[in-house]
C-alpha cells in the first residue's frame, strides 16, 4: 500500500517538474522554496488530481483492486470472516490469525466430512492465508506487534472488551502504526447493549427485519439470508475500503465500527420509511388493506406483499404439491397491466373500473393474485417466467439451494464456484458477487489451521531460521498440549 501511494505521488512531482521546466528561475525557486505540494493543489495536472498515468497492460492484468492491502484478519464465525473473504476476493492479502490447536470455532461447526474443515468454515475463509498465535502468549503478543506494523487494516469481530483483554487496545495499535486501520463488528453500538454478545438472529430482531417479517396472523420471523452477519460484514468491508481511500490522502488509520443492529436496520429501511406512512394513513399496498384489517402503531408483518410500490405475491405453480418450491414471485406492475390481463384470460380487465388502474386494485388485490394463481397453477414455475418475461412482465422462480447449486449461468460468472481441499474434497462455495472488469477473481479453497504459520513468519515478519525455531519451542504457535484441538458442538 505505501508503494501506491508513492507511486500515485509520482506525477505530481512530474508535472511540477514540467512546469517548473519551462523556466530555469522556476526550476531553481522549486528548489529551494519546495512548493510542490501547494502547486499541486492549485494546478491539478492532466490526468486529474494526481492519479497515475492509465495502465498500458490489459484490464484484468494489472493486479488487483487491492493489491498490496495486508489485513491481520482476527475475524471469526460469521459476519468478519465475510467481510476479509470479500477483502481477499478483491486482492488483499488477508492473514487470518488463529487459537492454536483450535482455530475459528466453525471449523468444527456443523460438519459433514469426519475430521475435515466444516462447509461452514471453508466457504467463508477463500482465499486467505492461516497463522496460529496465541494472543495470550508473550511471544505471541510480540508476533502480532510486528503482524500490526506490517499490515494496513486489523479487522475483528470478538465479544466487546475481548480485543482490550488481549492488550490490543486503539491506543496501542495506533502508536505502534498509525497508519492501520482498526475494523470491528459488534452486536450493538454505544448504548444500553454495546456489552452485549450477538448473533445472527439477535441483530435481525433488534434490528428491526424480524418484527416485519412474517404472516400478520403469525409470529415474528427471520429470513435465512444472513443479514445481520454477513449483511454486517459487507457493510465493514465498504467501510474499511473507504478508510483506506481516505488515507491515502490522510496518511493515518481510524477506527471502523459496524454494529449489526444498524447494518440491519440499514437493509430494512423501507419497514422504517412504513412506519412514518402510518401517521397519514393505511398502508394501501398492503394486503391487509384490501382485507379491511385495520392497521396499529407499528410496521406490521406483510407476509409476501411486494415491499415498494408495485404490488407483487408467491403464487402456485404446476407441481407445488409435493414440490416445496413450485411457486413464482408474481409482480403486477402498473405499466404491463394489459399484458398481464391478455395473459391470464381477463382481456376485460383492462378497461373494468374496479381493474383498470393502480388505485382501484388495491383494495381487490387478494382476489386479483388468486385469479393469476389459477394461469399460472397450470404450468412450472420456469413456463410462467419465459411467458412473462416474454411480455416483460417482472416474475421471479422461486428457486431451490438445489436447483442454485447446479445453475450453469452461475457457475460460469463464477458467482457459484467449485473448489478442491486436499481434507475434504471438492465442495461448492459462493464467489465474488462484485464483479471488477480490471480485477477479476480467481477463488482459492480456504486455509489449513496455521498452513502458512511459517512462511508468514519467515517471509512477511522477516524472522530467521534460529527466531521460528526459538517461536515454535516458546508454545506461542502451538496448542498448549499436543492433540488438544476442540471438536466444536
Ligand atoms: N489466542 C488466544 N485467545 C484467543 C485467540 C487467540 N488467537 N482468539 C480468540 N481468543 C479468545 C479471546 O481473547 C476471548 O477471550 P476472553 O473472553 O478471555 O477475552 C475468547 O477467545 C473468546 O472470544 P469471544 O468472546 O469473541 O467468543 P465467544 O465464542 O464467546 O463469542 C460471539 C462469540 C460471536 C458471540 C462474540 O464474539 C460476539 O458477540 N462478537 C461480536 C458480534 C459478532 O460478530 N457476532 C456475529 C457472530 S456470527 O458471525
Amino acid at each position: 500500500m505505501a508503494k501506491m501511494q508513492k507511486k500515485a505521488a509520482k506525477p505530481a512531482k512530474k508535472a511540477v517538474k514540467k512546469t517548473a521546466a519551462k523556466s530555469k528561475k522556476v526550476v531553481r525557486l522549486a528548489a529551494v522554496k519546495k512548493p510542490a505540494v501547494k502547486a499541486v493543489a492549485k494546478k491539478p495536472n492532466g490526468n486529474g488530481h494526481g492519479l497515475p498515468k492509465p495502465s498500458s497492460k490489459p484490464f484484468g492484468h494489472d493486479g488487483k483492486a487491492l493489491t498490496g492491502v495486508r489485513i491481520l484478519d482476527f475475524t471469526h464465525v460469521q459476519s468478519g470472516p465475510t467481510c476479509t473473504q470479500l477483502l481477499a476476493y478483491m486482492g488483499a492479502d488477508v492473514i487470518k490469525v488463529e487459537r492454536p490447536g483450535v482455530g475459528d470455532i466453525t471449523r468444527g461447526q456443523l460438519r459433514d466430512v469426519p475430521n475435515a474443515d466444516s462447509l461452514y468454515f471453508t466457504m467463508l475463509n477463500g482465499n486467505k492465508r492461516s497463522i496460529t498465535i496465541d494472543s495470550k502468549h508473550a511471544k505471541g503478543r510480540e508476533i502480532l506487534d510486528r503482524l500490526i506494523k506490517h499490515c494496513d487494516v486489523l479487522v475483528e469481530n470478538f465479544a466487546p472488551g475481548a480485543l482490550d483483554r488481549m492488550g490490543l487496545t486503539w491506543e496501542h495499535i495506533h502508536k505502534l502504526n498509525p497508519r492501520m486501520i482498526v475494523a470491528s463488528v459488534k452486536g450493538f453500538g454505544p448504548g444500553p447493549y454495546e456489552d452485549c454478545k450477538v448473533y445472527e438472529n439477535v441483530a435481525q430482531c433488534a434490528g428491526g427485519a424480524a418484527s416485519t417479517t412474517g404472516f400478520r396472523e403469525g409470529p415474528p420471523l427471520v429470513t435465512g439470508a444472513q443479514i445481520g452477519d454477513s449483511g454486517t460484514g459487507l457493510h465493514l468491508a465498504l467501510g474499511i475500503v473507504s478508510a483506506l481511500y481516505q488515507r491515502i490522502r490522510t496518511g493515518r488509520g481510524q477506527k471502523v465500527l459496524c454494529a449489526m443492529q444498524d447494518g440491519v436496520l440499514n437493509l430494512a429501511r423501507v419497514k422504517l420509511r412504513d412506519q412514518q406512512r402510518l401517521k397519514h394513513g393505511p398502508l394501501k399496498e398492503y394486503s391487509q388493506f384490501g382485507e379491511g384489517v385495520p392497521f396499529g402503531h407499528a410496521t406490521p408483518r406483510a407476509g409476501n406483499d411486494s415491499g415498494g410500490g408495485q404490488p407483487g405475491w408467491i403464487l402456485k405453480c404446476r407441481g407445488w404439491e409435493h414440490d416445496p418450491d413450485a411457486y413464482i414471485y408474481f409482480i403486477t406492475q402498473a405499466p404491463v397491466w394489459g399484458a398481464i390481463c391478455d395473459l391470464i384470460g381477463k382481456p376485460d380487465w383492462k378497461t373494468d373500473p374496479d381493474y383498470a388502474t393502480p388505485n382501484a386494485r388495491l383494495p381487490r388485490l387478494k382476489h386479483i393474485f388468486h385469479t393469476i394463481e389459477q394461469w399460472t397453477m397450470s404450468m412450472t414455475k420456469f413456463e410462467v417466467m419465459d411467458k412473462c418475461n416474454a411480455v416483460d412482465i417482472p416474475v421471479g422462480p422461486i428457486l431451490s439451494m438445489k436447483e442454485i447449486a447446479e445453475e450453469e449461468s452461475l457457475r460460469r460468472t463464477g458467482t457459484v464456484v467449485e473448489v478442491d481441499h486436499p481434507t475434504r474434497g471438492k465442495y461448492l462455495t459462493v464467489g465474488n458477487p462484485i464483479k471488477l472488469s480490471d480485477s477479476p477473481c480467481e477463488v482459492a479453497r480456504s486455509p489449513l489451521l496455521g498452513e502458512h504459520t511459517d512462511e508468514i513468519l519467515r517471509d512477511v515478519l522477516g524472522y530467521s531460521d534460529a527466531d521460528v525455531a526459538e517461536i515454535k519451542g516458546s508454545g506461542a504457535i502451538t496448542p498448549p498440549e499436543k492433540g488438544a484441538r476442540a471438536e466444536a458442538a
